[in-house]
């Protein structure tokens, strides 16, 4: 199938619905007969990151490869998407500059801190709450909203459904689908 690469960055809290939005914007992609990849946690943090931890520095590292490896990917002709919390925003800055015009968009997966903690599917914000996690992401360490995402998302209100159908909005409005 005829497409143009591109990387699709999401950015949120943990908890936010970035993987989960990620995997169903590439499934929609596999039904239009896409090849995309998503780059997440599951197979970054396990293995090319597995040295990194979420200090600081840590998390810019980890920010900064993920963004050398989606450019590999766009080098190669895919489509893919990344679920990283990125929370940083000159470090999302940087990355965009590694790319050309309507190649990276970054998404927004804008969740309310409480309902994310609501969610806590893997207890973490319990954790980090009782002091066992000292530098979580909105409670002990910061999350900079992005300033002009191409895409905002909001999951506390929106379906899966409708935020998919505005991802593939995008690539058809940009051409690159
Ligand atoms: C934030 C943490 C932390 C701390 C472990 N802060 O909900 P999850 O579990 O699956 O997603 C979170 C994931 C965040 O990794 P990222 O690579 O996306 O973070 S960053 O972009 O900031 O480098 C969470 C888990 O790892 N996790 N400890 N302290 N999230």
């Amino acid at each position: 199938n005829n497409h143009k690469s591109c990387v699709l960055w999401f950015t949120g809290l943990s908890g936010s619905g970035k993987s989960t939005l990620a995997n169903a914007v590439d499934h929609a992609l596999y039904r239009m007969g896409i090849h995309s990849y998503v780059l997440d946690g599951d197979n970054i943090r396990h293995g090319l990151n597995k040295d990194l931890g979420f200090a600081k520095e840590d998390r810019q590292e980890n920010i900064r490869r993920i963004g050398e490896v989606a450019k590999l990917f766009v080098d190669s002709g895919s489509i893919v998407t990344t679920a990283f919390i990125s929370p940083f925003r000159q470090d999302r800055e940087q990355i965009c500059e590694l790319f050309n015009e309507d190649e990276f968009f970054e998404i927004y997966v804008k969740c309310p801190l409480q309902v994310c903690e609501n969610r806590d599917p893997k207890g973490l914000y319990r954790k980090a709450r009782s002091g066992e996690i000292n530098d979580f992401t909105g409670i002990g360490s910061p999350y900079e909203e992005p300033t002009n995402p191409a895409l905002t998302l909001e999951t506390d209100t929106e379906s899966i459904a409708k935020a998919v159908e505005k991802v593939i909005g995008l690539l058809v409005k940009k051409k690159i689908v």
